[in-house]
């Protein structure tokens, strides 16, 4: 079992022992015999399920409560002494009415439970970006699931040392009831507290609560962003590899792209590509005033329908081992998983999701929920980039903003300067998925894939990019994708996923002045001989539809804008204000 002398540390633990009462303590060493005897245990209750060895060694699958399948925002809070300082985007409530409502819920939580204390690094153990944590919960899940996703146990204790300077979280699944259930961040004291749900994106506190929420409130303090953003090497026939990290919201196509595979012709010419992350950046200006990114995480925790050997084989290998699947369907032939779009056959002895009998027939339920997901380390991947463990990050060429949009938003381009970009980033919007609970599908204002993750005022927020990008020359290029505009029959046009690396060329060529483009008023354009589409099922005629600038809706999307920019009490800046005016001149001359 771990230990540690750190006496800030172990007055913390004693208080949370008090308030939650559980029958033991067990501190997460990080061993693998630990962890096999936690998985037996889970298995012994059925927390988890053993899958086939054979076929899928070191996997399982865990099934959340049919309540409790995706991230709540409605019970997300960011709990500061100001409310001010949170945002008119985020759920506020004073922590002195938060504190005393939490330690209720809390109290005795845990009573002839376990209490497992889990040690935790966001980045390379023992470099100096890596921030640490603990996260003190009762569910085996979570420890399971936090040792693939971050790096735990013992080596973290040491790393910290007698250091005061560690988040600190708790978790309790107590009932499961989602009327009682809370994601709260206090980041002005480091703490996060989640109780009443078991799924992942709401009790794998080092993903969006610390590595975003807590983290992008300080990186304001400190002078860094904490970005959702996958981080991707492109290696071009020279061996250059170039970086780029993109911002899309949950659902949008962040995991499909870190791993993507270029298409056989671009192999074939030597072009190859690398994952670094492909949820959250941790971005710094360097000492040679480039933006240098790391992946604080150790793992995915990635969406399982629609994966496949077609959409990304890369996920696809990655999963086949010391994976957690969590609410996809079971096989009951051969204990394996199955999930939409996995393939064409879908089993016909199962167990759907929620755990009962299934045949197979997906017109009347569903095998996978839409959100389920699989948890592995990145170092399953394929395609993990050498320089993932690189505690300084790799260098930004380009950042990239994205979202789901059927019309409007063109397939690629890119902003006129640093500013401008910032205003591209803020004016994001995307189709709602599954990723969240409430409504699928509708448009909703997403700046930088950020609403549900920014720890603080999101125009302070967007201050904070301007001041960041004004301070070096060096600093990436931004641009703006969108895979998803529809044809009349409601048919995604463009093919995507490997074929993404003919927008990709496209960018990384712009962002080293290597190709002109067409002046438009929303930027800059590629030239449709630009982009290559030779050997996709694509005509000319339909990519410059997919290049082309409806100015009707982007009108309607400036007074869109407008009334959004209007809910923030005048704190936008003044920045972006003017690119909005810029922007309806353009549209207007
Ligand atoms: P989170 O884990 O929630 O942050 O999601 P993500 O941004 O990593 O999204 P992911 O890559 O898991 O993709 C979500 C969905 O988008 C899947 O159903 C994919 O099949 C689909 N998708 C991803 N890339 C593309 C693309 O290029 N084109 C189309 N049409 N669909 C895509
Ligand atoms: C997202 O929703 O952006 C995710 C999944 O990456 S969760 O961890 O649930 O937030
Ligand atoms: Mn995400």
């Amino acid at each position: 079992m771990a230990s540690t002398n750190n006496q800030a540390v172990l007055d913390w633990v004693d208080e949370q022992i008090a308030l939650m009462q559980p029958e033991k303590v067990v501190w997460i060493d990080g061993s693998k015999a630990q962890q096999e005897q936690l998985r037996e245990e889970a298995c012994h209750t059925g927390e988890l399920h053993k899958l086939n060895q054979e076929k899928l060694p070191g996997c399982y699958l865990h099934r959340s409560d049919p309540n409790d399948v995706a991230r709540v925002e409605s019970r997300t809070f960011i709990c500061c002494d100001k409310q001010e300082n949170a945002g008119p985007t985020n759920n506020w409530m004073h922590p002195d009415e938060m504190y005393p409502k939490l330690r209720k819920l809390f109290n005795g939580s845990m009573k002839d439970k376990a209490l497992y204390v889990i040690p935790y690094s966001m980045g390379v153990v023992g470099s100096p970006f890596a921030k640490y944590g603990f996260e003190l919960t009762d569910s085996i899940y979570v420890v399971l699931s936090m040792a693939i996703m971050t790096r735990v146990g013992q080596e973290v204790l040491d790393a910290l040392g007698d250091s005061p300077d560690f988040i600190k979280g708790i978790h309790s699944n107590k009932d499961i009831n989602p009327d009682e259930r809370y994601i709260v961040q206090f980041p002005e004291d480091n703490t996060i507290m989640s109780i009443n749900s078991g799924y992942g994106g709401n009790v794998l506190q080092g993903k969006k609560c610390f590595s975003l929420r807590i983290a992008s409130h300080l990186g304001k303090q400190e002078g860094w962003l904490a970005e959702h953003m996958l981080i991707l090497g492109v290696q071009n026939p020279k061996g250059e590899v170039r970086y780029i990290a993109a911002a899309f919201p949950s659902a949008c196509g962040k995991t499909n792209l870190a791993m993507i595979i270029p298409p056989a012709g671009y192999q074939k010419d030597g072009w190859k590509a690398w994952c670094v992350g492909d949820d959250i950046a941790w971005i710094r200006t360097g000492e040679d005033g480039r933006f240098w990114a790391a992946n604080p995480e150790y793992g995915f925790f990635g969406v399982a329908p629609g994966t496949n050997v077609e959409s990304n084989p890369n996920a696809l290998a990655t999963t086949h081992k010391d994976t957690i699947f969590i609410n996809v369907a079971l096989n009951l032939q051969d204990d394996t998983v199955w999930w939409e779009k996995l393939d064409k056959k879908p089993p016909e002895n199962a167990l759907d999701w929620l755990g009962n009998p299934w045949n197979g027939d997906c017109a009347t339920t569903k095998g996978a929920h839409p959100n389920s997901r699989f948890t592995s380390p990145i170092t399953n991947c394929p395609c993990v980039s050498p320089e993932f463990e690189n505690p300084q990050g790799v260098p930004l060429s380009a950042i990239v903003f994205g979202g789901r949009r059927a019309k409007t938003a063109p397939l690629v381009y890119q902003s006129r300067d640093w500013n401008h970009g910032v205003f591209v980033g803020s004016i994001m919007a995307s189709e709602t998925t599954a990723a969240s609970t409430g409504k699928v599908g509708v448009v909703r204002r997403d700046p930088m894939a950020m609403l549900p993750f920014c720890g603080y005022h999101m125009a302070d927020y967007w201050q904070h990019w301007l001041d960041t990008g004004k301070a070096t020359e060096n600093r990436p290029k931004i641009f703006n994708v969108n895979w998803f505009r529809t044809d009349e029959n409601g048919e995604f046009i463009w093919p995507g996923f490997g074929e993404n690396l003919r927008v990709l060329e496209w960018i990384l060529r712009r962002a080293f002045d290597d190709v002109d483009a067409q002046v438009s008023p929303i930027g800059y354009l590629p030239n449709t001989k630009d982009i290559n589409i030779e050997g996709i099922d694509l005509t000319e005629e339909q990519l410059s539809g997919l290049l082309n600038i409806d100015k009707d809706l982007w009108k309607e999307e400036v007074e869109n804008i407008r009334e959004f920019y209007a809910d923030f009490n005048g704190k936008v800046p003044a920045e972006l204000w003017a690119q909005l005016e810029q922007l309806e001149h353009n549209l207007n001359s």
